[in-house]
């Protein structure tokens, strides 16, 4: 971070790259930025519930302590409601999509879609998690409720996308559709600062990331990929390296940074994986695309699957590309109703 730049600073000079910008999408990230600094402080205390009983400082008195994701949650919405650029949220911790009542939230023109904390098997043992969002323009007349066909767009639709990851240090990663910026927190000055400005990801890599304990149910495909990965071919760095943490963001994170592939593929007893097409891989799709990777469920481009349902799992296959057309190739060579 040689130069210091802010996020907030960043987003308003980047408003300019659009045309008749009005603002409204800068304040919404703003308030993205914000709740990610509120779960950010209480991801850091987590761990002293076992030392004091409760997280403790501002918790309501009397009030249990909330779980983690369900405080993510709580604080995404409200910091988006607050600032009045968002007329409604779909997020994995809520069956139906959230419709914001109030009449300058009607007259907003956007939706927002999130995972406010994933990787949940993560939280309770102090490993990276992370936070994943997407905004659309909704569809449906400004001044109405937001409809179902707001939140069923497809991921070519994005206007923006992101996450954040906390983790050893907690960052922040978007794009607006042109390009990939990554923001640092520096808890000291309370800000995130600009520190990978341009993220692309490697062509190449030579780590694979997938849950190999389900191995045997994995198509065929992925069994011959996974077996490909090991073997001994120094000349083309195999065998690869596994790296699988279990927190979406976090693996993608590293995969950005240095290259490689995330499978999370359809499984006899999963047919469609395990991820959220509108919150998890549509956001991630964009991400990686616009830092020149690909993402896609196997055969089609995640971007282009047109959604029929909110909560609606995909494979997902995301990475570099040269190893994602390695994926491609096992994947048509052996159809992957064959387990
Ligand atoms: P969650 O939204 O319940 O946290 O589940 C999503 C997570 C991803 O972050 C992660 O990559 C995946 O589930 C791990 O699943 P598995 O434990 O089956 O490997
Ligand atoms: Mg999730």
């Amino acid at each position: 971070m040689s130069e210091l730049r802010t996020l907030g600073e960043f987003i308003v000079e980047k408003q300019h790259d659009f045309p008749h910008a009005s603002g409204e999408l800068s304040s919404l990230l703003a308030s993205i930025r914000l709740a990610a600094k509120i779960v950010n402080r209480e991801i850091n205390k987590a761990g002293l519930v076992d030392i004091t009983g409760s997280t403790g400082v501002d918790n309501v008195q009397g009030e249990e302590q909330q779980k983690l994701d369900a405080f993510a949650n709580e604080k995404f919405k409200a910091a988006l409601e607050a600032r009045d650029q968002v007329c409604g949220v779909c997020s994995e911790e809520e069956d139906e999509a959230i419709v914001f009542s109030k009449e300058l939230n009607r007259n907003a023109k956007y939706v927002v879609l999130m995972d406010p904390l994933d990787g949940s098997s993560n939280i309770d043992v102090n490993v990276s998690v992370g936070t994943i969002f997407t905004i659309y323009r909704r569809v449906s007349p400004v001044g109405s409720p937001p409809t179902q066909e707001d939140f069923l767009q497809p991921g070519n639709k994005q206007v923006a996308a992101g996450y954040v990851v906390y983790g050893s240090s907690t960052m922040l990663v978007y794009t607006t559709g042109n390009g990939v910026n990554g923001f640092t927190y520096d808890p000291s000055i309370g800000t995130f600062c600009l520190s990978h400005e341009n993220m692309t990801i490697p062509k190449d890599g030579k780590i694979y990331s997938i849950n190999e304990g389900n191995y045997i149910r994995f198509p065929q495909g992925v069994k011959k990929y996974i077996k490909y990965c090991q073997e001994n071919v120094p000349e083309d760095n195999r065998p690869y390296t596994s790296r699988y943490i279990g927190s979406l963001v976090a693996d993608f994170h590293r995969n950005l940074l240095k290259g490689g592939v995330y499978l999370y593929p359809s499984t006899q007893s999963h047919p469609q994986g395990k991820l959220r097409l509108l919150y998890e891989c549509n956001p991630m799709a964009f991400l990686i695309e616009q830092a020149g990777g690909q993402a896609t469920d196997g055969k089609t481009r995640i971007l282009d699957l047109k959604p029929t349902e909110l909560h609606q799992r995909v494979p997902l296959f995301i990475g570099s590309t040269n190893m994602m057309n390695t994926v491609h190739e096992f994947l048509e060579k052996y159809p992957d109703s064959d387990y």
